[in-house]
């Protein structure tokens, strides 16, 4: 049984429509959706600016690796070409966090590393993650952090990079790409 915090990116094709196939896709097992924010792409490859927007879900019959999978099949379907690390994509889904509870699970286990390593550098997780959980914590070498502390200490320019857009991705809903 796990509740899982997820990431979901896109910056080719149509944007918006992959991320809501990702809301679409987990159904009533979605907690939380956070707002669709535009954000300047992370990692240094030279690309168009990213959708990026964080999911909470929950389900007794799932653990942490169904969610990475069902990710997977959700990036496939979205005809996902995997060219380049950190390179442009579809549609991307990250596991950040993965737990019982507010347990957290730790693994360094290359096909499923948890928490995601990368999350508490990225502005375009942070801030989306604390819209639907404003008391959120990360384990960082050994210690849990309060998400606020770690997204805190980014270089601002990061943190103003990520802006909030009126597209949703759940109810009501905008028409852009
Ligand atoms: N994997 C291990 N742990 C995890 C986890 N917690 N969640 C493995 C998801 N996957 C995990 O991923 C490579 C392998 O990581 C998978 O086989 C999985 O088993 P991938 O998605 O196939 O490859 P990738 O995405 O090219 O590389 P990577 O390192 O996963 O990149 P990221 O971290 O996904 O970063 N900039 C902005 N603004 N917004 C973004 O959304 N995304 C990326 C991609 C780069 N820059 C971005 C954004
Ligand atoms: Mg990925």
């Amino acid at each position: 049984m796990s509740r899982a915090v997820l990431s979901i990116g896109s910056n080719m094709g149509d944007r918006l429509g992959y991320l809501r196939g990702v809301v679409d896709g987990f159904g009533d097992r979605v907690v939380a959706v956070s707002s669709v924010y535009s954000t300047p792409p992370w990692g240094g490859i030279d690309q168009d600016d990213y959708l990026n927007a964080v999911v909470l879900v929950d389900d007794p019959d799932l653990d942490c690796r169904d969610w990475l999978a069902e990710g997977q099949r959700m990036e496939q379907a979205a005809e996902r070409v995997r060219v380049i690390r950190w390179g442009a994509r579809t549609l991307d889904v990250d596991v950040v966090w993965c737990g019982t509870g507010t347990e957290p699970i730790l693994s360094d286990d290359p096909v499923l590393t948890l928490p995601h390593p990368q999350a508490r550098h990225r502005a375009f997780v942070l801030v989306p993650w604390l819209e639907v959980e404003p008391d959120a914590a990360l384990p960082v070498d050994g210690a849990v952090r309060p998400v606020r502390e770690l997204l805190a200490e980014l270089a601002a320019e990061e943190r103003d990079g990520v802006l909030r857009t009126e597209l949703s991705l759940s109810g009501e809903r905008g028409s852009a790409s």
